[in-house]
């Protein structure tokens, strides 16, 4: 039974890639408009010691993805207060997670249960 998740499991990844594969050269063809569908992928660790890394992240209005790297033991999240982005990533993982947003001033926050209280917070600014 694990057995047969763990190929089911390598089989969406395998999946997921190809059809990462296939935007991406869809993407240079210049077929679609690329301002319309920028992307922006910042990339931050949550470690054991209560921190994001790093703790300011900064990008233009649009599509953002955050790409948030578990470096602890323990679970962290990567959560925008007021907004619908939750990304839990556990130890040694990377989970990634997308939201539009506008520009303005964002506090993002580990909300696993202490975590925000020990100092894991953050600031996300998006500009125009
Ligand atoms: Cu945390």
């Amino acid at each position: 039974m694990k057995k047969r998740f763990v190929t089911i499991l390598g089989l969406f990844l395998i999946m997921s890639s190809l059809a990462l594969g296939v935007a991406c050269s869809s993407g240079d063809t210049g077929g679609t408009d690329a301002a319309s569908s920028t992307k922006t992928t910042l990339k931050v660790n949550g470690s054991d010691d209560f921190k994001f890394n790093p703790s300011s992240l900064t990008a233009k209005a649009g599509t953002i993805e955050i790409a948030l790297t578990n470096t602890g033991v323990v679970d962290h999240s990567f959560v925008i207060e007021g907004k619908d982005l939750n990304i839990v990533a556990t130890a040694g993982q990377t989970e990634r997670g997308s939201i539009a947003l506008t520009a303005g001033t964002y506090s993002f926050v580990c909300d696993i249960v202490g975590h925000k209280e020990a100092g894991m917070v953050g600031t996300l600014t998006i500009t125009e």
